[in-house]
């Protein structure tokens, strides 16, 4: 039987590489995000390419009704679920704390930290009932170290990060295996969302380095997924080697 991951935010970035990469090796998905026409042509294409099965789901992870609703109610074999993968999150702004925008923090918090805590309380029940399970949250190095103009953003990773370690404690006794993966600087539409489409200033983010791939972390993430049953990876970091932590890059 194929196994099954479940990607939030697989419209672009590493939602979209893992999606490829987990296809790629036999795996079915259930593949969500907000923009409808993305998520139906990367399940075509996908589904074409590697002869697997794909359920695309559009909704928005910050509507805790829709996300509890859609998921609680997913036909019966697309609830064998093996891997959650909790990736639907973004950045807005780089404003230090006084002149940062209450909406963009509202944003942040709402999709980073509550969307996450709605998918998972739809889908642990089938871990629970399946006695299997895998939650990989996409935190960041952002978790790990907060940087000027980061205020809100780490804080919200960094309440992922804590939330990880709690799922972590009590989803022991069920055998369900909980990892964070903290990726530093990649290339994705990462930079164009939370510069809202300045495109200079998107660009300038990974200039004089070679940053991460979507793709170096979609291969981290399978690393990850198709460990023994016995051994699960807790906590990852992973950045380019230009980069130290949040605070240092070796820009050239
Ligand atoms: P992208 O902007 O390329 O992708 C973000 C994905 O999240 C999109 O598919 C988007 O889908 C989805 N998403 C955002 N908001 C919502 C929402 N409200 N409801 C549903 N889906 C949503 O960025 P990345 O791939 O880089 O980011 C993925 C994750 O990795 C994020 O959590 C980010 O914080 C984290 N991260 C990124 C790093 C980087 O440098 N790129 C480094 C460390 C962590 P749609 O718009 O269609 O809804
Ligand atoms: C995304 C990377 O450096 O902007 O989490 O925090 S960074």
């Amino acid at each position: 039987m194929k196994k099954i991951i479940l990607i939030t935010g697989a419209t672009s970035g590493f939602g979209k590489a893992s999606a490829e990469k987990f296809a790629s090796e036999g795996w079915n998905l259930i593949i969500t995000g907000r923009r409808e026409e993305r998520l139906t042509d990367l399940a075509k294409k996908l589904t074409k390419k590697y002869a697997v099965e794909i359920l695309p789901l559009v909704f928005d992870v910050r509507d805790r009704d829709a996300t509890i609703t859609l998921l609680s109610k997913l036909p019966a074999k697309w609830t064998k679920i093996d891997v959650l993968l909790n990736n639907a999150g973004l950045a807005l702004g780089t404003e230090p704390f006084e002149s940062a925008d209450i909406d963009n923090w509202d944003t942040m918090i709402n999709t980073n930290i509550k969307g996450t805590l709605y998918v998972s309380k739809a889908v642990i029940p089938f871990f629970i009932k399946n006695k299997k399970g895998h939650i990989i949250n996409i935190t960041s190095t952002a978790a790990k170290n907060v940087y000027p103009g980061g205020n809100v953003y780490c804080a919200s990773k960094q309440a992922l990060d804590a939330i990880t370690q709690a799922q972590r404690i009590d989803l022991l006794q069920y055998g369900i295996k909980v990892t964070s993966i903290a990726p530093g600087a990649a290339e994705t539409e990462f930079s164009d969302i939370r510069f809202k489409g300045d495109k200079k200033k998107a660009d300038a983010v990974y200039k004089g380095y070679q940053p991460l791939s979507a793709e170096d972390v979609a291969n981290t993430i399978f690393y990850c997924a198709t460990l023994p049953k016995h051994v699960c990876i807790n906590d990852l970091v992973i950045t380019c080697t230009a980069q130290a932590n949040s605070l240092f890059i070796n820009k050239k």
